[in-house]
């Protein structure tokens, strides 16, 4: 883990008196030598520096290279923030829910059951709900820092209580040595010592401690830690009371016995994601042999169609980008979109989150397509949600996330635990931390809101994530997790990084049996 945390830096900068902004965080939690980049900036402020500016912090750090992480923003358009909207959510704790036992299936080729008519009888508004929209509160200010980690801890260690007997970080430090303790904490710091150990520090609103881990068979879990996520660990003080010696350690996880809720009928949803219209790439053949597909009898019982983000190309998302633009408007983009939207069957329900390359804030949560977007793409009536967002089908959860996040997981997990390869099996890091995106100050950007939205409150039936263009399926303790692929042929700027993605694969889940169909259209 070479980035220093972005909670890391608020603290340091607290104890020297001084307030952030975002952007001057995530300046600092990027530089190559976090703590001499603190050190130089409040040296250097101007005496009557409260809050330091992204501006003055890299005029004081240069903008000589030495300041990683701050590439990578989407200029296209920004829609502010997003309209509130009453939600209503039919579960409220996936892990009290009953339905027919989710004994692991075949994950894929399970033969196509019998085309049954579509169900018209009942009005679809009673049977999928979506939720996720949210009035974004966060200022960007250290106070939404606070606000948010500390929203984080408190949600996260309430999966944690019964695993641990928790003592606050400030009265371990009080405790005698050799006493037996618990502590819940979030990530502050991992390094190896030495000795060929791992030394955790854990920090929960109390403060920080130390926590020492010499058993080898935790290692693989050790190795899995990212930053900021919320662990509970369990042992014996040291002599001195200084140090805690792990005898294990605990992620907060969906609960093996955890079984999947189903749908009462027969009925089919197909997910999908990265479209990519407005790309010369887009494989709008693929596309459109998916829709005709659709209006077969084979198909008549797929009343569902989830989008999970990038439905455009979108516009300077990266250098050169525009070379291999077919349409060169951000807004022509997704008329054009809209236009292959028509081509699947009318009476589809379709739920649309946006991505990365889409015309909203790049920063997670992602609120949904604005009016002037959602005008456009009004043909298909969809229903249109922030980024991440949970749909509830026929009483079948559907955990909707982009993905983003699943880059960072790869590039800094090891590589039996994330992969391009194994994307559902990446999902699985997010499962068991319950969170969408555990990093703050990594590649992934988050914007800091009272609330933290991409917690994994309670657990969904089908976790669906597209962004790596790579087909994969994993059911991990009864959840079906899915990543769907794309629709566009590899490009230029993903030849240079080595990834081939998989192209017009649309994965069909039966909401009855959960068993997962995949198609190809190319
Ligand atoms: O993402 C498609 C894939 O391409 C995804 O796995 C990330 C990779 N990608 C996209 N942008 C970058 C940058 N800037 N560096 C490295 N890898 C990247 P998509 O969201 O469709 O572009
Ligand atoms: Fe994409
Ligand atoms: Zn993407």
């Amino acid at each position: 883990m070479p980035r220093d945390s972005h909670a890391r830096v608020v603290r340091a900068l607290a104890e020297r008196g001084y307030n952030a902004d975002r952007e001057a965080v995530t300046l600092l939690a990027g530089a190559d030598d976090t703590s001499a980049a603190i050190d130089l900036v409040t040296e250097a402020a101007p005496d009557d520096t409260l809050v330091l500016s992204a501006q003055l912090v890299d005029e004081l750090l240069g903008s000589s290279g030495s300041v990683a992480g701050t590439a990578g923003g989407n200029p296209s358009v920004s829609t502010g923030d997003s309209p509130t909207e009453s939600t209503e959510t039919v579960r409220t704790s996936a892990d009290e829910t009953t339905g027919s036992p989710g004994s692991p299936r075949g994950d894929s080729g399970s033969p196509e059951p019998a085309g049954a008519d579509r169900d018209t009888g009942t009005g679809s508004a009673d049977r999928i709900t979506v939720t996720g929209e949210f009035q974004s509160t966060g200022t960007g200010e250290y106070e939404d820092f606070l606000a948010v980690f500390r929203d984080r801890y408190e949600r996260l260690a309430d999966h944690l209580r019964a695993r641990v007997t928790h003592r606050p970080a400030a009265t371990i430090a009080d405790m005698s040595g050799g006493s037996d303790a618990g502590l819940i904490g979030m990530v502050a710091d991992v390094r190896s010592t030495a000795g060929g150990n791992w030394l955790v520090e854990l920090e929960d609103t109390t403060g920080r401690f130390p926590c020492l881990v010499t058993d080898e068979s935790l290692a693989d879990e050790v190795r899995s830690l990212l930053y900021d996520e919320v662990i509970a660990v369990d042992g014996q003080l040291s002599d001195d009371a200084g140090i805690m010696f792990v005898d294990s350690l605990h992620v907060p996880d969906v609960p093996r016995t955890n079984s999947p809720a189903t749908a009462d009928r027969p009925v089919r949803a197909a997910l999908v994601s990265d479209v990519h219209v407005g790309s010369d790439q887009f494989r709008a053949d693929a596309w459109e042999g998916f829709a005709d597909w659709l209006h077969t009898e084979a198909a008549a019982d797929v009343e569902y169609l989830l989008i999970a983000g990038d439905m455009v190309e979108g516009i300077g998302v990266y250098p050169g980008q525009d070379e291999e633009l077919s349409i060169g408007d951000i807004y022509d983009q997704y008329e054009q979109f809209s236009e292959h939207l028509k081509s699947v069957p009318g009476d589809l329900e379709i739920v649309m989150i946006p991505g990365n390359h889409d015309a909203v804030r790049l920063a997670e949560p992602q609120p949904a397509f604005d009016e002037q977007l959602r005008e456009i793409m009004r043909a298909h009536d969809a229903r249109i949600s922030a980024n991440p967002s949970t749909v509830t089908i026929e009483g079948v959860s559907v955990l909707m996330y982009h993905g983003v996040s699943l880059d960072e997981l790869i590039a800094e997990l090891p590589d039996d635990r994330a992969t391009y390869d194994a994307p559902a099996e990446t999902m699985t890091q997010l499962l068991r931390k319950r969170h969408l995106a555990p990093q703050y100050g990594g590649s992934t950007r988050i914007a800091p809101e009272a609330e933290d939205h991409m917690i994994i409150k309670s657990v969904p039936d089908i976790f669906h994530t597209g962004h790596v263009h790579k087909l994969g399926y994993h059911r991990y303790h009864g959840v079906l997790a899915i990543n769907s692929s794309c629709w566009q042929s590899q490009t230029g700027f993903q030849e240079s990084v080595n990834l081939e993605p998989d192209v017009g694969y649309a994965p069909i889940v039966d909401l009855q049996t959960l068993d997962l169909t995949v198609r190809q259209f190319v």
